[in-house]
């Protein structure tokens, strides 16, 4: 039995105090799912199993690109993140594993293995950094990393790549995701064909050093650091590189990374096509990377996303096994708050979008009824879900409101008594 940071008892009171009308509401829902032809109880046994992993760097405050305002009892190392990520687990049951960050969240893996297992947690993909520059690095990653110029700075970021993987390996991790900042911010300052050749070279060699059972994520990016150009821009470059390295390299999918508009659901629904989806970034965006909680501006885009996801996982897709991870860094919000209600968000996606009638859905796109096909997504993704999220958590052990039983804890004032504020703390927009 793994331990948990919030007493047992503070999560039964709670939930003891809802657990009649949330009863009263999921019998009310399941009636109602059942003249639909939909069993509530297969919905709830498919949510009870849907995990989304938690980015280590999410429970530290992030910051803006000019300031960072640090909140109280910020963890200070990745020995307090991983207690802050047990919470979230606790509460929400949702989420089993924790994304490190190299060398952010550097330290004994074993010790990490342990500090994790505590608490039932697991380790998800490996995220290296080759986007700013450590301490104590010898070559600097001011102008790129992987695609640098410099043989050296290259040979240096494909060795930190696999050392963290042989870090990943004693975790029990199975993927490892690269994000690079390379690119330029002048016309004329980097040959695009080069750069991107001296990336896949580099990439070769990181490939080649991945284990049979792991993959390989490349995450792209629009713009940001570079401005005028970046070497992996979109999702067409990184189906490239997916496509040159081989069959465990899969391209990452951040919702944010892409420009405003942009059919991101369409794109899910090419790389899955080609087998090529390797998992996702969870959160939301109103202009750029802004890191938002997922669902937080457009949760109809996050259904839709699932949408096809779904579509995936019932229609038997080859190969389907996206990883699901939430990428967010906040100022304003309590960050163990964000990550819970966007775990919560990224299931209420799920859910709704098991909802949809498919076979319905499919005789409407034949008939080419636009109005009652998009209508058959709608019925779906406006009915409340909650009775059933809130039920799946009741199930597993979690609470049935996630933040009013984090508030009623007193979790983060406990936290800021224990850890006084350090600088730094190893937030960051990836
Ligand atoms: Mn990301």
């Amino acid at each position: 039995m793994s331990e948990t940071i919030i007493s047992a008892d503070v999560v039964a009171g709670h939930n003891a105090k809802r657990k009649a009308d949330l009863e009263r509401d999921y019998a009310s829902l399941g009636e109602r799912l059942d003249r639909r032809g939909i069993a509530i109880d297969a919905i709830l046994g498919k949510v009870e199993k849907f995990g989304v992993a938690i980015p280590s760097w999410g429970v530290g405050t992030g910051g803006t690109r000019f300031a960072r305002f640090p909140g109280a009892g910020e963890p200070r190392d990745i020995f307090d993140k991983i207690e802050d990520c047990a919470v979230i687990s606790q509460l929400t049951q949702a989420t089993p594993t924790v994304s490190l960050h190299i060398p952010w969240d550097k330290a004994d893996p074993n010790r990490l293995k342990q500090a994790a297992s505590r608490f039932g947690l697991g380790f998800d993909a490996m995220n290296s950094n080759t986007f700013s520059d450590a301490k104590d690095q010898e070559r600097s990653y001011k102008f790129g990393s992987l695609s640098h110029a410099d043989a050296g700075t290259r040979r240096q970021a494909v060795e930190h790549n696999l050392e963290c993987i042989e870090i990943g390996k004693t975790l029990g991790s199975k993927a490892l995701t690269v994000w690079i900042g390379d690119g330029s911010n002048f016309p004329g300052q980097v040959n695009f064909a080069k750069a991107f050749e001296r990336y896949l070279d580099a990439m070769r060699e990181i490939y080649a050093g991945l284990p049979d059972d792991w993959r390989l994520f490349t995450e792209h990016k629009m713009y940001e650091p570079a401005f005028y150009s970046t070497v992996v821009q979109d999702w067409g470059t990184n189906y490239i590189i997916a496509k040159e390295l081989g069959d465990k390299a899969f391209c990452l999918v951040d919702l944010g990374h892409h420009a405003p508009n942009v059919n991101i659901e369409m794109i899910v629904s090419r790389l899955i096509q080609f087998g090529k989806l390797g998992g996702f970034h969870f959160n939301d965006s109103k202009y750029g990377d802004d890191d938002l909680d997922a669902g937080s501006i457009d949760p109809y885009r996050l259904f839709l996303v699932f949408n096809e996801l779904v579509d995936a996982e019932l229609s038997g897709a080859k190969g389907f096994n996206p990883a699901h991870m939430l990428d967010q860094s906040h100022n304003v919000t309590d960050p163990i708050e964000s990550l819970m209600l966007s775990a919560v968000e990224v299931q209420r996606a799920y859910a709704q979008a098991l909802l949809v009638d498919r076979k319905a859905l499919e005789g409407f796109q034949e008939a080419n009824d636009a109005l009652m096909a998009t209508q058959t997504l709608k019925t779906a993704y406006r009915t409340d879900v909650e009775p059933i999220l809130a039920m799946a958590r009741l199930r597993t052990g979690g609470a049935i409101d996630p933040v009013a039983a984090y508030r009623a804890a007193g979790y983060r004032a406990k936290a800021a008594a224990e850890r006084p504020a350090v600088a730094g703390g190893g937030g960051g927009i990836v």
